[in-house]
């Protein structure tokens, strides 16, 4: 009985996920597990959106504020929303029930770097946190939990949430004991120290999360996957911005601006950055690093293959197949995968001193250089920035990467203005797309516009950007970053009204 639950006061503690529920009330703020569809609660959040659902119908205000790591899944974030439980969310999310609800403004949603959320926490930024609901692999003895696919947030919901559920997830392998560094060394200013990684495999941490146990008010004993869908196989046009990405290592290499150990990789998640992983694999490399947040089926791939000889996540993104190859080798992969919690995964000191070579899609990037990772046409959320500010503001290197176009070829990634952006002019180094790299490294403005107009844009969409750029150059009020304020955001304005970004007539 409780095999995983080797703590006597915690065993009396365990009930069912209804009973454990019934304990959060309306208006509590949550924090909740979970990082990329990893390491959510599975029961808990089910059997409060059914408690939600039956007050709704009768007539009861029954909403919460929900705080996570990033994603997690349909049995959290897919179920809260559909019962019109939440009153606000944060940080990343990808659910599309959840965005539909954001998008019609029936919910709150706060898009923050993931590493600024926990910080966030501490400052007080967000008010009390009432309740934390945690995945772990296993309680010890003396209470500390075994995190569990993610790390995320978790240190810290445990220290700031005043009482405490638990999920003890037997489905989660327990030979993942072990592979986990959870740092406890954090302060806040102006006490605060270096922390003391300087390789991506360093250890600075515990392998336990801390708990005290008199704050947990329930156990709840589950046995379910993670749920993750699989991947597609990447695509031409994933396989050609991989192309692009893989020859401009070449030539750094060539350059002796890089070894051929590259630099610590950061990979963001999706199509795009799953044919980079495939690409590294076919391109030779051996001994490589990853300082990353998300391990995913391709990362689990170069280090199955020795071309990644280790790699430090906050958090797995498995696919079903994913997850059988890891837990069929798990006594391989934890010794090359350390989970960490994700204020040090994201963190700007860390990322920066490592020199990561950050790779993160985005919806649209402007002729200047300027990036938009989550608002399609200025107004609505896609998912939102995840970590991909955090890498990007602080890495060595800083790709973003997008096909040309979007929607059957009806939407330009390349834009006169990005209608919001998440990465400035500043932060971004290489835009990629299937046509070409643009390397915007050590270019003043008008420079950037000329390569990004013709490396990266599609024959489509290139002389209406050529054209705006040649009129504004000339016809602007400033002649550093021309603009012609009321066509800056013509493509939107075309997109919205007419479903397409190209004119019916030639001309912007
Ligand atoms: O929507 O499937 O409904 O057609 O956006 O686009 O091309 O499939 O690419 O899966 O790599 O996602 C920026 C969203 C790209 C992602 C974004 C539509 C497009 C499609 C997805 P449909 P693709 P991807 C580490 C780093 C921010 C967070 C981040 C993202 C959908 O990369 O969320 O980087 N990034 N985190 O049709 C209208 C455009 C569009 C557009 C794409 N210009 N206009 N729709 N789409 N471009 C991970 C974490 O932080 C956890």
């Amino acid at each position: 009985m409780h095999r995983r639950i080797a703590h006597a006061g915690l065993q009396k503690l365990v009930m069912t996920a209804d009973q454990a529920a019934s304990m959060i009330r309306p208006g509590m703020t949550v924090a909740m597990s979970g990082f990329t569809g990893a390491g959510y609660p599975k029961a808990v959040p089910q059997a409060l959106a059914a408690q939600m659902e039956t007050a709704h119908a009768r007539g009861e205000e029954f909403q919460i504020k929900v705080l996570t790591g990033a994603s997690t899944a349909p049995e959290l974030d897919g179920v809260l929303a559909k019962a019109g439980g939440m009153e606000l969310r944060l940080p990343y999310q990808s659910d599309p029930t959840m965005r539909k609800r954001i998008n019609d403004g029936e919910l709150e949603y706060i898009d923050i770097h993931l590493g600024h959320v926990a910080q966030y926490t501490w400052f007080g930024f967000y008010g009390k946190i009432d309740l934390a609901v945690i995945e772990v692999v296993g309680i010890n003895e003396d209470g500390s939990l075994i995190p569990s696919s993610s790390v995320g947030n978790n240190k810290t919901w445990l220290e700031q949430a005043d009482k405490v559920i638990l999920e003890v997830n037997r489905q989660q392998p327990e030979a993942m004991d072990g592979m986990h560094d959870v740092y406890y060394g954090t302060a806040l200013p102006p006490h605060r120290k270096p922390i003391m990684l300087v390789n991506p495999d360093d250890r600075i941490g515990e392998p336990y999360l801390r708990l005290d146990p008199e704050k947990v008010i329930a156990v709840v004993e589950t046995d379910a996957p993670d749920r993750m869908t699989p991947f597609a196989a990447p695509d031409e046009t994933s396989q050609q911005i991989a192309g692009h990405l893989l020859d401009f290592f070449d030539t750094e290499i060539k350059a002796g601006r890089l070894t051929d150990k590259l630099l610590p990789l950061q990979s963001g998640v999706g199509n795009i950055a799953n044919a980079v992983l495939a690409g590294l694999s076919t391109a030779g490399y051996t001994g490589l690093t990853a300082y990353t947040e998300v391990i995913q089926d391709g990362m689990l791939h170069l280090i199955r293959d020795g071309v990644i000889r280790v790699a430090s996540a906050t958090s797995f993104s498995l696919s079903p197949a994913g997850i059988e190859e890891f837990n069929a080798n798990i006594d391989f992969y934890r010794k090359r995968i350390i989970l960490r919690t994700q204020e040090i995964s994201n963190h700007p000191e860390l990322i920066r001193r490592l020199g990561c070579i950050a790779m993160n899609g985005m919806i649209e990037a402007d002729i200047y250089g300027n990036v938009n990772s989550t608002h399609v046409a200025g107004t609505s959320m896609m998912n939102g920035i995840g970590g991909s500010g955090d890498f990007a503001r602080n890495g060595f290197l800083s790709a973003f990467m997008s096909p040309s176009t979007a929607k059957g070829g009806k939407i330009s990634g390349i834009v006169p203005m990005a209608a919001h952006v998440d990465h400035t002019e500043h932060d971004t180094m290489l835009i990629i797309t299937e046509r070409g790299l643009a390397d915007l490294r050590g270019l003043s403005p008008k420079q950037r516009a000329r390569t990004i107009i013709e490396k990266c844009a599609h024959p489509d969409f290139q002389p209406l950007l050529q054209d705006y750029f040649d009129r504004a150059s000339r016809d602007s009020l400033g002649k550093h970053t021309p603009h012609l304020l009321d066509e800056s955001l013509a493509f939107h304005q075309r997109f919205v009204e007419t479903g397409t970004s190209l004119p019916a007539t030639a001309g912007l």
